[in-house]
């Protein structure tokens, strides 16, 4: 549960370190399914499994994202689930109602870890109605500087939605480049980088400017986002997505159903089979 004082500074920031959620053994076993996945071991398909920088996964930069990797491993399918998390979401979203829209690993290998661009994630998702989602994001492995932690812009969640999320990127290659017409004036654009350690929660609103630079280092990146939508959260089409094949609402419903399971409802639920 979060203090009154948390969830001030989540809305006022954007974002919140909350901390360890799980311990050292548990992130191991997540560990070791998402290289099963990656490797192409689990007995069912993610929804997506491809490298964000190019179509070659052995590529000069790399960033492999998997999408629902909860449809190929199950223990990834109980993370959705975690009591803590989910009543964390719960409270910042200040719904009683908690789903999942999909689930993001993006997961930078040693030395030729690509950046992740700045974005907001709502741009990303134009088929989902209101822009009030929020993301955990669970780090795996210790993530810092050096591999390439996530970066966020404080207060920028309150600014909008910016040329279809992207942010652009000065040439000194990690520093936003916005158009500032659309900055409220008196704000300012502070770039923080968020070292999360191995277990450790973050959240983030899905209007906040965040990206992560590329990992030179010697150590991988892994971690996992689930991008959770409040109960009130529509199904409203209007350009497309990968996640719309799994819709089976009609435009303007509430967005349920197998492929979007409802994770809190006011206390916790367990986890369901799709
Ligand atoms: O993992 C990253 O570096 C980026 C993740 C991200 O953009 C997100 O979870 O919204």
């Amino acid at each position: 549960m979060l203090s009154d004082a948390q969830i001030v500074t989540f809305r006022e920031q954007g974002y919140l370190n909350v901390g360890r959620v799980y311990d050292d053994k548990y992130v191991d076993g997540l560990r070791n399914r998402l290289e099963q996945v990656i490797a192409g071991k689990s007995e069912t398909d993610p929804e997506a499994l491809r490298n964000l920088r190019g179509d070659d996964m052995e590529g000069a930069e790399v960033v492999i994202q998997v999408v629902n990797i909860w449809e190929a491993d199950d223990l990834f399918k109980t993370h959705l689930f975690q009591p803590a998390i989910c009543e964390m979401a719960s409270e910042l979203m200040g719904c009683g109602t908690v789903r999942v829209w999909h689930d993001q690993i993006q997961f930078k290998p040693p030395r030729k870890g690509g950046p992740t661009d700045w974005h907001q994630d709502h741009p990303y998702w134009p088929i989902i109605q209101p822009a009030d989602l929020i993301s955990a994001w669970v780090a795996l492995d210790d993530a810092t500087i050096e591999n390439g932690c996530m970066h966020m812009v404080p207060r920028s969640h309150h600014w909008g939605p910016h040329k279809g999320g992207t942010i652009g990127t000065v040439s000194d290659g990690f520093t936003p480049d916005p158009d500032m017409s659309r900055i409220p004036p008196g704000e300012d654009i502070k770039v923080v980088p968020c070292e999360v350690k191995k277990g450790e929660c973050m959240f983030h609103h899905c209007l906040t400017w965040h990206g992560s630079p590329p990992n030179l280092s010697e150590t991988g990146r892994p971690a996992i986002a689930v991008h959770y939508m409040p109960g009130y959260t529509r199904y409203e089409p209007n350009k497309t997505h990968l996640m719309e094949k799994r819709v089976e609402v009609q435009p303007g419903a509430l967005l349920k159903g197998p492929y979007f399971p409802t994770v809190w409802q006011n206390g916790p639920i367990a986890p369901l089979t799709p």
